[in-house]
């Protein structure tokens, strides 16, 4: 990134008006009843989304940063993600639409007036603008949030985009095999990167097989159809107590019609496309999938050597295709399109191992709970990752079709429950190489 201290500035407004303006088109396509509903229990009232982005940015930028009065500081408790469990939020005192609009845009236009005088350098929270950085991602994960709200909610569809480009490139083979041996996994350089992707440090790994691809819906219906959701040896314990209790048989908004399976997706019904990418399964759906293939889920280390090892410098690039931040041609992010591309998609955006999709398309379950790096250091707040360590949650990697450019790398962490499925994962797997592979 740069150090030029104007470019420095217009990267970081750029970044925090993309990001309004998703957050407008995401709040401004359903009417108020819509914003103030809970369309799911797992979900917040939009409208909570909504205010929450502004108070994070008064927070950070406008009082840590910016050393200014607090605006609003009766809404930190109400908009405290912590002191509210997502289901009670549509009972707290919340910002009605238009309230929450003009506190939002209010903390926005002096933020804005911060960033114009702000030295972007001199203290680890003004260095490179991360301040700026961090609340520009924290609204593109709420905007994402926010779309997995509109996935869950129902009625007629308020959102459209064209459909991701047609496959190029030619066939791939299944897979490919990763050489053994150390490479550098996270991040001390990565000027955004948040607390939990840092800091760099040597990993080896064994010589392993990976996916090229995402696993497709054709591939997992084949586990459907092989009465994968009938056979406990596929599942870990928590897994098959959970598709027992719940009496699941295929990814959430799957549904069965006459020999097919249809799913709705952003109030649209459609046959579920075979060679798309899965989505909405859990990792213990994952996990039994990779079972039954006689696979495994990659860990976290050889889901990032496959991403950023290059062999030919033995350095760790900042994404798979280079160190280019990505294009258009590059992978399926930032909600460009409302799905996966099809598998073989992207050909441009592969690693040099001709792995493909591992950025973009759906978030990745890999093997590993979320735990910190050696040497970790809870920055700027240990809300933000420190809190979720130990054993409860999974790692997921790569971003979706919903993940913002500014908010995925090589080295980017998300986590979640296990038994999660309305966020938009998918998964590849892997196998241990035979003994001797490089
Ligand atoms: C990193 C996506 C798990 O949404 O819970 C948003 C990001 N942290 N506000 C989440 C986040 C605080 C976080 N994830
Ligand atoms: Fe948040």
């Amino acid at each position: 990134m740069t150090h030029d201290p104007e470019a420095l500035r217009t990267r970081a407004a750029t970044a925090l008006l993309a990001a309004r303006d998703r957050t407008h088109l995401l709040t401004g396509c359903v009417e108020e009843p819509d914003l103030l509903a809970q369309h799911s229990p797992l979900m917040s009232p939009l409208v909570w989304d909504l205010a929450h982005i502004g108070n994070q940015e008064e927070q950070w930028l406008l009082r840590t940063v910016g050393g200014r009065d607090a605006l609003r500081p009766e809404l930190d408790s109400v908009y405290d993600a912590f002191a509210h469990p997502r289901a009670s939020r549509p009972f707290l005192p919340l910002l009605g639409p238009a309230e929450a609009h003009g506190y939002v845009a209010e903390v926005r236009g002096r933020v804005l007036d911060i960033l114009e005088g702000a030295a972007l350098h001199g203290a680890p929270l003004l260095d490179a603008g991360f301040a700026f950085g961090m609340i520009a991602q924290h609204e593109q994960q709420h905007d994402e949030t926010m779309l997995i709200t509109h996935q869950l909610r129902r009625g007629p569809a308020v959102l459209t985009a064209p459909e991701p480009p047609d496959p190029t490139g030619g066939p791939l083979p299944a897979e490919v095999l990763v050489p053994g041996g150390p490479f550098t996994m996270g991040t001390s350089t990565e000027p955004w990167a948040l607390d939990n992707e840092r800091p760099a440090h040597p990993r080896t790994v064994a010589p392993f097989h990976l996916d090229t691809a995402p696993v497709s819906n054709a591939a997992y219906l084949r586990f459907i159809e092989d009465g994968g959701y009938d056979e406990p040896r596929w599942w870990a314990a928590e897994g098959w107590a959970q598709i027992r209790e719940h009496g699941l048989r295929a990814p959430l908004f799957w549904r069965r019609e006459g020999p097919g399976w249809v799913r709705r997706r952003f109030g649209v019904t459609e046959e579920v496309p075979p060679d798309e990418p899965v989505l909405h399964v859990s990792w213990y759906e994952a996990d039994a999938y990779a079972r039954w293939a006689g696979r495994r889920l990659p860990t976290e280390a050889e889901w990032e050597k496959a991403a950023r090892h290059d062999p030919a410098t033995g350095r760790s690039r900042r994404y798979p295709w280079g160190d280019a931040d990505p294009e258009p041609g590059h992978a399926n992010l930032g909600q460009r399109h409302l799905r996966p591309a099809r598998v073989g998609s992207y050909p441009e955006g592969r690693s040099p191992l001709g792995v493909g999709q591992l950025i973009g398309d759906v978030w990745e379950w890999t093997a590993d709970d979320f735990l910190p790096y050696p040497g970790f250091a809870a920055f700027p707040y240990r809300e933000y990752s420190e809190v979720f360590f130990g054993g409860a949650y999974k790692v997921l990697r790569g971003g979706s079709f919903a993940v913002d450019p500014v908010a995925c790398r090589g080295t980017f962490r998300n986590w979640d429950l296990p038994v999660r499925r309305q966020i938009f994962a998918g998964f590849r797997t892997a196998r241990d190489a035979a003994p001797g592979a490089v």
